[in-house]
């Protein structure tokens, strides 16, 4: 295992073009105008099919995906991000493995990154707070990196940390949460193939309000399981804390499956705003586990979802 920074290696050069010309042909009008200059440069790598994964629904503009959001780390605001994340630095970047593992360590980003299979993959999102994109990712299966490191038979849960850097990011210099912030699934979760860690949006490398250079993506829960700038995975045997729960376990629990029949204690989660206007403005049904239940219900059989929420 090398885990040394290879600088011929830039992140860059390890998170591809995704495969974006096929659906940028069907869609017209505003989102049409939205996408044409991201296409242009990627024209050249489009080589293979969109993954099976992906939804059919078309994707939110980079605009809304990249200026609306949460990364409590640089505020509360859903601007804020954008506003202040520039300053991150992303590279040099290195992701500590450790807990139930056999090939514990300190990996570089490069080498993290460079064995796994990139996809392009296009997932409905939905945050807590009832508002969705549709956005395409590019990552690779979570299960792939935990199968490369080796995950020993005792480990039954993956915790995640974002960095802690106050000087990179403001929003830590408020002790409102206590950081880092956390996130966890238990193993299977885990291994789903739906489960991504993401290391590009449309055709270039993640943004940094985004999650950069690595955050993980699980589609069917509430937006804030996706954590961003991971620096830390853990295998672990006991169900991990994990930021939103510790902050209002009545109100944010470990699971936090999409599930429009179980409400927040403050507001319904039937149905949600898609972000964006024209094509994608308008409120809408919110579909169990955001709409893969197929894939995923049988992950939760013999569970009670309104105890496990
Ligand atoms: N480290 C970190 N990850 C985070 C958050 C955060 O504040 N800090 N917010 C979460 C929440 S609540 C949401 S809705 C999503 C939003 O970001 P995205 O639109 O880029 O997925 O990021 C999630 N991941
Ligand atoms: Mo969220």
């Amino acid at each position: 295992m090398s885990n040394r920074w290879k600088p011929d290696l830039k992140w860059s050069d390890v998170t591809p073009k995704p495969l974006w010309l096929n659906r940028r042909q069907i869609m017209t009008g505003a989102a049409a105008l939205a996408a044409a200059p991201l296409a242009g440069p990627a024209r050249a790598q489009l080589a293979a099919a969109p993954s099976q994964y992906s939804t059919d629904e078309a994707p939110n503009s980079l605009e809304d995906i990249t200026a609306y959001n949460n990364f409590y780390e640089f505020g509360t605001g859903k601007e804020d991000p954008s506003r202040y994340a520039d300053g991150l630095t992303i590279d040099p970047w290195s992701v500590v493995i450790d807990g139930l593992v056999d090939k514990p360590g300190t990996y570089d980003f490069a080498d993290l990154v460079k064995d796994q299979p990139l996809e392009e993959r296009i997932y409905r999102f939905r945050c807590v707070e009832a508002w969705s994109m549709i956005v395409p990712w590019v990552g690779f299966e979570l299960a792939g990196l935990l199968n490369r490191v080796g995950v020993q038979p005792g480990a039954k849960f993956v915790a995640f940390e974002t960095l802690v850097r106050p000087d990179e990011m403001p929003g830590q210099k408020s002790p409102f949460i206590e950081w880092p912030y956390r996130e966890g699934l238990r193993l299977d979760e885990a291994m789903h193939p739906l489960t991504i860690m993401a290391t590009g949006l449309y055709d270039a490398p993640i943004p940094r309000q985004n999650g950069a250079p690595i955050r993980l993506i699980v589609p069917w829960k509430y937006g804030f399981k996706s954590i961003k700038s991971i620096v830390r995975i853990s295998l672990v045997d006991t169900m991990p804390p994990t930021t939103w729960n510790m902050l209002q376990p009545s109100e944010y629990g470990f699971y936090a499956n999409v599930n429009p029949t179980v409400d927040h204690p403050r507001w319904s989660q039937a149905s949600e705003r898609r972000v964006g206007s024209g094509l994608f403005g308008g409120r809408q049904d919110t579909l169990m586990f955001n709409g893969y239940e197929a894939e995923v219900a049988s992950l939760y059989a013999g569970q009670d979802l309104s105890v496990d929420y």
